[in-house]
């Protein structure tokens, strides 16, 4: 009885030291996600990284949480790879540099992801980290250029795009694919879709043809951008659609009629 008692005490002690214990490789790429940061208040110093400020684990000890919104971050931003991590949120940091497809690359089971409010700069990479990805937030930062059709690629279940107040330029154009040149796959792949945001940016040219086909659709706010041309009749086929915020473009008044005269 004795010795079951001492039995059951060590299995428990042993299940309990393990049970949250970080996995070695995973505190490794967390170091080298802080050893770029110039300033940072973190105190990651302890060996079991789950119980490091901002970290969550699941039972085995990988990460699936790394939240540090408004935590003073200041630094480089580079590629680190947490192959469980399910939600990252960094936003109202200070952190800069471009996010490389590498950074990606190793987040395949990534469904949120909140990097706004920060100094990143550069281009978007070709395509988004998971195919599980629900929420994508990178408002408010310096990121330029196209939006590249191919980004939504795997976006099969986004229900949340907001990329406003950065500096996108150039044709708000889904139409070419970067991956297999088949037309058109961008919005219209995003079936799940109900919320695209993407104001003060330098967009121009027409609305993409496949929105339309992004049925969830519940807001399109694209504000203060240089968009013109006409609203598709298709529109008619965003049942959902509460909001249109179409407002500060170059819309002429073909626009503005069929605006004018839609039923709902
Ligand atoms: C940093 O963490 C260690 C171990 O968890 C703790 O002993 C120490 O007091 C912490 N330091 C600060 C400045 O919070
Ligand atoms: C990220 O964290 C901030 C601060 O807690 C919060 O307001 C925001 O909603 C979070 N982002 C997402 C996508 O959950
Ligand atoms: C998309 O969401 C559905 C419902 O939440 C889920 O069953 C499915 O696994 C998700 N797909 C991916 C690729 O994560
Ligand atoms: C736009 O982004 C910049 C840079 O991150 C930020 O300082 C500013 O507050 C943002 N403006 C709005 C209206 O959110
Ligand atoms: C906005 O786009 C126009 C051409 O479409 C370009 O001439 C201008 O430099 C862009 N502005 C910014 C701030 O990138
Ligand atoms: C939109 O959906 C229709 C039918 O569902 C399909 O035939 C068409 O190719 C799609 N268009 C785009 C641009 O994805
Ligand atoms: C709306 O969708 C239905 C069903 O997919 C399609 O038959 C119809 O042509 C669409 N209407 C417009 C205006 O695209
Ligand atoms: C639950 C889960 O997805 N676990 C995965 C965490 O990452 C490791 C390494 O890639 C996988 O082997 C696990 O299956």
């Amino acid at each position: 009885m004795a010795h079951a008692f001492v039995l059951f005490l060590l299995f428990s002690y042993i299940i309990s030291t393990h049970i949250h214990a970080c996995k070695q490789t995973e505190r490794s790429s967390l170091l080298s996600f802080a050893s770029t940061l110039s300033s940072s208040p973190l105190n990651w110093t302890s060996i079991d990284c789950c119980r490091w400020k901002g970290i969550t684990c699941d039972q085995d000890g990988w990460v699936t949480r790394l939240l540090l919104p408004s935590k003073g971050l200041k630094g480089g931003i580079s590629p680190f790879s947490l192959a469980n991590l399910t939600h990252l949120n960094l936003s109202h940091n200070s952190l800069y540099g471009s996010l490389e497809t590498q950074f990606f690359l190793s987040l395949n089971q990534l469904e949120i992801l909140d990097l706004s409010y920060n100094h990143l700069s550069g281009e978007l990479p070709l395509s988004l980290p998971s195919s599980s990805i629900r929420t994508v937030d990178l408002s408010s930062n310096h990121f330029f250029g196209a939006i590249p059709s191919s980004f939504f690629q795997q976006a099969s279940n986004l229900t949340s795009f907001n990329v406003n107040n950065n500096t996108f330029t150039g044709q708000l154009d889904f139409s070419s694919n970067l991956f297999n040149g088949d037309l058109a796959p961008g919005l219209g792949k995003c079936s799940e879709l109900q919320v695209f945001r993407a104001s003060h940016n330098n967009l121009s040219g027409l609305l993409p043809e496949d929105i339309y086909n992004a049925t969830k659709l519940e807001e399109i706010a694209l504000p203060f951008n240089s968009l013109h041309g006409a609203i598709s009749d298709k529109i008619v086929n965003l049942t959902n659609l509460a909001i249109l915020d179409l407002s500060f473009n170059h819309f002429g008044a073909s626009f503005l009629s069929i605006w004018g005269s839609s039923p709902s």
